[in-house]
């Protein structure tokens, strides 16, 4: 049996292992497959001898870039309608939050959600999720919370989980249980919260839609304490968290997020020296949102100088979603970290390979392009991976693999 399934050779490598070379880019110029996995990275030379002596499919790549698949480790891929009128009332003065307490906003998605079935939440995530994956995409992390009742959450997660059996893509679902209080429980929060948290969690995590948790932590949303609640409740399963965390103000939640192990701590726009710290110590990553940033017309950027000095992972995403980001280019998001935030293009492109995979807690199997790693990889025509944060509105990915298998 050939010892490889299939060889590309001719490239560029930039593997985005953490190290002294820029991008992780490797003296080596083709990469071999085996089933799922990268099986080998060297020389052309010593590829081509090989491939003769068994056979084995050889794929030109005449310098192209092959970097690892993009992830992207933060959406609300899943929603029914969108949110233009919104958008324009924002534009005429009003502010994110008037819009969310007068019962728009995140309230105006759950609506349409929870009137959407199964099948078209499904179609119109996919929809989007091939865009992302048009850019490079082979990883996306998929949030619930706009259905905030059982039944619909469910059918959130589901149409998730369903994109993967669709598309070449791979997915992970999280049950963002905390996002905002369904009008039913207006004035019972405390009932709400135990919900989320008690049966409504066990029933989702039973039946295996959930490989992680989130919470909204925020003035408009759900306090410490209650988001407390929800990350205890998911502990006990055994289950890891994400945390919406300093967006609009520092309640602390970052601290919280480091306190329960959290895989992630997402915005951060808010964010002081002792909660970079708990970050730091607990090896949460930091995940970056330049979309909603953008959209909100903030003023104030995440800290990435203090997050750098206290060495905590950056990862970048889109946060895809109707209300704050509704972006579906990973590659628009890399452009506005560096241009909006302040990171290198060598951080932006960590963010979305190695470091977004640490975010999902997939470092061991995704994010970098290591021997033994999955064979996720976009191949790139352009003449340094700093490109991929430096054009607006440019897509030079010119083909993908998923899972050691090209995608058509
Ligand atoms: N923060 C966000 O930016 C999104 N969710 C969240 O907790 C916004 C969700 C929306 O406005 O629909
Ligand atoms: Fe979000």
């Amino acid at each position: 049996m050939a010892e490889w399934d299939r060889v590309w050779v001719g490239a560029r490598i930039a593997a985005m292992v953490a190290g002294a070379e820029p991008y992780g880019k490797v003296a080596a110029d083709a990469l071999a497959v085996k089933g799922e996995r990268i099986a080998w990275i060297g020389a052309a030379s010593e590829a081509l001898r090989r491939t003769a002596e068994q056979g084995i499919p050889i794929e030109r790549c005449e310098g192209l870039w092959i970097m690892p698949g993009l992830i992207d480790c933060h959406t609300h891929l899943v929603y029914g309608g969108n949110r233009v009128e919104e958008f324009e009332k924002r534009l005429c003065g009003v502010s994110y939050e008037e819009i969310a307490r007068a019962g728009g906003g995140i309230q105006s998605t759950v609506r349409a959600t929870r009137e959407a079935d199964t099948e078209t939440l499904a179609a119109v995530a996919a929809v989007r999720a091939k865009r992302l994956m048009a850019e490079g995409v082979t990883t996306i992390e998929v949030k619930s919370g706009y259905g905030l009742d059982l039944a619909t959450e469910r059918r959130m997660l589901e149409a998730a989980r369903a994109l993967e059996h669709e598309l070449p893509v791979s997915i992970k679902t999280t049950y963002l249980g905390l996002h905002a209080l369904p009008g039913e429980y207006r004035d019972d929060r405390q009932r709400f919260v135990a919900q989320v948290s008690g049966p409504w969690l066990e029933s989702l995590a039973a039946a295996g839609l959930v490989d992680a948790v989130d919470a909204f932590c925020e003035n408009i949303a759900f306090t410490l304490d209650e988001t407390e609640t929800f990350l205890a409740a998911a502990k006990k399963l055994g289950l890891r968290a994400h945390v919406h965390a300093g967006q609009l103000s520092d309640m602390g939640a970052a601290e919280l997020a480091a306190r329960y192990g959290a895989l992630s701590a997402d915005h951060l726009e808010y964010l002081d020296e002792r909660g970079a710290k708990a970050l730091r110590a607990s090896g949460t990553v930091a995940v970056l949102l330049p979309g909603a940033y953008y959209t909100l017309r903030q003023a104030t950027p995440p800290p990435v100088a203090m997050l750098r000095a206290a060495g905590v992972p950056m990862a970048v995403s889109t946060d895809a979603n109707p209300g704050t980001s509704p972006c579906n280019s990973i590659l628009l998001i890399l452009n506005m970290a560096c241009t909006l935030f302040g990171l290198t293009p060598d951080e932006a492109v960590a963010g979305a390979t190695r470091h977004a995979a640490r975010a999902l807690g997939l470092q061991e199997e995704i994010g970098t392009l290591e021997v033994g790693k999955r064979a996720d990889f976009a191949l790139w025509r352009i003449e340094s991976p700093a490109e991929l944060c430096y054009n607006l509105g440019v897509n030079p990915c010119v083909g993908v693999v998923h899972r050691g298998r090209a995608r058509h």
